[in-house]
């Protein structure tokens, strides 16, 4: 497990040395589901047993309506798009083995015990003309979890950090000078007492904050000893009363509206909040802090559910994200980093040079890839979330 571990690290460090330029923006609006408009284009692609659906499972605010929109009419296909904010809500649905979905994107912390547990058929890959696009790095790393790069396609990556709402920081916080350590704001009691005021939210899953609070620590953020769980949550108790809500993906509007002031959140989505104040022009200005102590890094891969109908039309949706200028359009839209590394250079200058969206050698030298816990640990930590959260 250590050596697989070490592999992962030394992967995803590999991964951020070899970054390259490109640019950015993005637009306002939630992704709404997508028009169901399938307007008949006929498919040229020679896929077998093609069908006019497609049933998508995926974290909410990570696609383009207009990718969808583009896909459904290129290729005369309706797609059906549901939405989740965490890997153990979608884990809840795959693992029964009848997800009804064609197509969901696990985070690489789920990834091999999922496959593990049967609920996955591999990937064709002669159906994915564009695979040659896909970050070799990524595949690096993903084969660590999925060996072969057998049954996941990777489709994003992107790091958990802290996004603050600048003004509102800065008032409560006085004659306080800002931390170096910007986990400060949302770990450290000195200014969680004072941040309180404008509103703390943290990422309502164990399997996101832990590995956070526990590099806080400075110790292994995916360690399963159970006294570094414990004392993750004893530091995460100690600021628990000034935390205003848990949440995953609701904090994006709030903080947009200027209804909390310091977050853990995902990086893109930060910046999705961050577009939706400008456009919002309601004077929110919302930073996305990289902090200088590291950040936690994953990556989300399209994986095709078992009980899949429609296996060509999710082989043909997962090559459409990975064509370049797709995939580019797409990752200005949600704001991450795409698998697909020659989008890079397709995307707005502002974001393919922002170093929260790509990381700088520097600081992911000092971060660390979520990985996969065993069951032990993910029930020792399930416990101690819910006696958090209960307030215990
Ligand atoms: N809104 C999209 C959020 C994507 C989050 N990816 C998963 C991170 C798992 N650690």
């Amino acid at each position: 497990m250590m050596m697989k571990r070490n592999l992962l690290f030394t992967a995803v460090t590999a991964l951020f040395l070899s970054a390259c330029g490109g640019g950015g923006g993005s637009q306002t609006s939630a992704p709404a589901a997508p028009a169901s408009d399938a307007s008949g284009a006929a498919s040229t692609a020679a896929a077998p047993a093609a069908t006019g659906e497609l049933n998508i499972y995926n974290w909410s605010d990570y696609v383009d309506p207009d990718t969808v929109a583009a896909f459904e009419k290129e290729n005369g296909v309706t797609v059906r798009y549901d939405y989740y904010d965490s890997n153990e809500t979608l884990e809840a649905k795959v693992l029964t083995g009848k997800s009804g979905y064609d197509l969901v994107a696990p985070s690489i912390v789920s990834v091999g015990r999922q496959i593990q547990a049967g609920a996955y058929q591999p990937i064709d890959k002669s159906q994915i003309s564009n695979w040659n696009n896909i970050d070799p790095e990524l595949l690096k790393l993903m084969d660590q979890v999925d060996p072969g790069n057998q049954y996941a396609v990777p489709y994003f990556w992107g790091i958990n950090t802290v996004g603050i709402n600048k003004d509102k920081v800065a008032k409560a916080l006085g004659d306080m000078p800002m931390p170096e350590n910007a986990w400060d704001l949302v770990f450290k009691p000195e200014y969680t007492s004072k941040l309180k005021s404008c509103g703390i939210s943290f990422f309502d899953s164990p399997a996101e904050l832990f590995p956070l609070a526990l590099h806080y620590l400075g110790k292994d953020a995916n360690s399963e000893n159970v006294d570094d769980l414990k004392a993750a949550a004893d530091l995460l108790k100690a600021v628990r009363g000034d935390v205003k809500r848990f949440s995953s993906s609701g904090y994006i509007d709030d903080m947009a509206r200027g209804d909390l002031c310091a977050v853990t959140g995902y990086g893109g989505d930060l910046h999705i909040a961050q577009t939706r104040a400008n456009d919002a022009n309601n004077g929110v200005k919302i930073e996305v802090m990289v902090p200088v102590t590291g950040v936690g890094v994953w990556v989300d891969s399209f994986m095709i559910p078992k009980d899949a109908a429609n296996v060509a039309n999710a082989h043909k949706y997962i090559n459409y994200t990975l064509d370049p200028k797709v995939a580019a359009q797409n990752a200005d839209f949600v704001s991450y980093a795409p698998a697909s590394k020659p989008a890079r250079d397709l995307m707005k200058p502002e974001y393919a040079q922002d170093p929260s969206i790509f990381p700088s050698p520097e600081v992911m030298a000092k971060s660390f890839v979520i990985l996969p816990k065993s069951p032990d640990a993910v029930k020792q930590s399930v416990r101690l979330w819910q006696q958090l959260k209960a307030g215990q």
